[in-house]
């Protein structure tokens, strides 16, 4: 009977090394330690053997053999448990990385790489960043720029009101959406002391039909610049400057004589297309005593610069686009293009 036992506990422990899959390893377990397996039977012949001593051993020999068919099962079980698991994983795995190298990735708006490319040549220029509010009140927007009430120069932009009723007047709350970003000069001028040199991009609002160089919603860039003995000469050689940096060789700019009521003398900034025709990217000027006065500096120490850009319509100059409400639509095939 002990070959019987050495030679089942043999048998088995070959079939569980072999055993490949989980199912084999059950079956293995019932046919081996089950009720009906090999070694039960061999057990209930136990009873059969009438030499105590013998009976002690064989049973003793009997728990080892379940013992160690029992563990090597145990062990092969766990292996196979892991080895399923692994497949599985492997099988389930999503390859991401196909999909990683094909994503296009988008870019920034024309107008926000204009602005921050912007941003970048005038503090390169030493000039620091300020910025306003959208809301302003009557008096940043128009009193304080020399344009009091029942100036002409008001009718030029075609302003939106802010109201608090419906049964206002437009105008009455005194809060309206900024029509350009000159307010700056004045909350700047009134929050800190000359030296100033900033500039202040923005978002800005007006009632203006949109056509291939307007729209009603669009972004300027502010320049202001206050110190001693600051003449026309400093505004042009920075409006040369800049326009240098940010367009590059290529383009021509002119100043043309103008009229804003907040600068004196006062100029438009033009600029030359590839194609020869010129477009009016901003005005500029020496910025008037009065509006010095308004930001609580005063005219007899100081005099300065200031100008105001439409970065819409200098994003357009740079890449050639000749409608402006073509950056508004979202036409993919347009987006793409840059
Ligand atoms: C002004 O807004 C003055 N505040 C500029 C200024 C600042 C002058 C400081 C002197 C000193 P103007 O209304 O011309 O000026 O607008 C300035 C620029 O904004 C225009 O030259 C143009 O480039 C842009 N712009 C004006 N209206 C629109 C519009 N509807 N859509 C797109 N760009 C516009």
């Amino acid at each position: 009977m002990t070959d019987d036992i050495t030679a089942a506990v043999d048998a088995a422990l070959g079939r569980v090394e072999g055993a490949a899959t989980l199912e084999a390893i059950e079956a293995i377990s019932a046919e081996t330690l089950g009720k009906k397996g090999v070694l039960a039977e061999l057990k209930s012949t136990l009873s059969k053997v009438d030499d105590i001593e013998e009976r002690k051993a064989l049973g003793r020999a009997l728990n080892q053999a379940f013992t160690a068919v029992g563990a090597a099962i145990d062990e092969r079980r766990a292996q196979l448990v892991d080895e399923e698991r692994s497949a599985r994983v492997q099988a389930e795995r999503l390859d991401l990385t196909e999909a990683m190298h094909q994503a296009n990735r988008g870019h920034l708006h024309l107008v926000t790489q204009a602005w921050q490319e912007l941003e970048d040549v005038f503090v390169g220029l030493g000039f620091t960043v300020a910025e306003g509010p959208e809301v302003e009140t009557d008096w940043h927007n128009f009193e304080a720029l020399n344009m009091g009430e029942g100036h002409p120069a008001r009718g030029e932009f075609d302003t939106l009101f802010i109201g608090h009723d419906e049964n206002e007047r437009p105008g009455d709350s005194g809060l309206l959406l900024r029509t350009h970003t000159s307010p700056v000069q004045i909350r700047t001028m009134l929050e800190s002391e000359p030296p100033i040199y900033i500039v202040a991009p923005g978002r800005v609002f007006r009632r203006d039909t949109p056509d291939a160089t307007h729209m009603p919603v669009f972004h300027q860039i502010e320049g202001l610049v206050v110190d001693r003995n600051i003449s026309m000469a400093d505004l042009a050689g920075t409006i040369e400057a800049f326009t240098r940096a940010f367009f590059g060789e290529g383009f021509t700019s002119r100043l043309r004589p103008s009229y804003f009521p907040f600068t004196e003398p006062s100029a438009e900034f033009d600029i030359r297309r590839p194609d020869g025709s010129w477009l009016e990217l901003g005005g500029c000027g020496m910025v008037h005593p009065e509006v010095l006065r308004a930001g609580g500096v005063d005219p007899e120490e100081w005099s300065g610069f200031a100008f105001g850009f439409g970065i819409d319509r200098m994003a357009v100059m740079r890449h050639g686009i000749t409608d402006i409400r073509d950056m508004y639509v979202n036409d993919i095939r347009f987006i793409e293009q840059f």
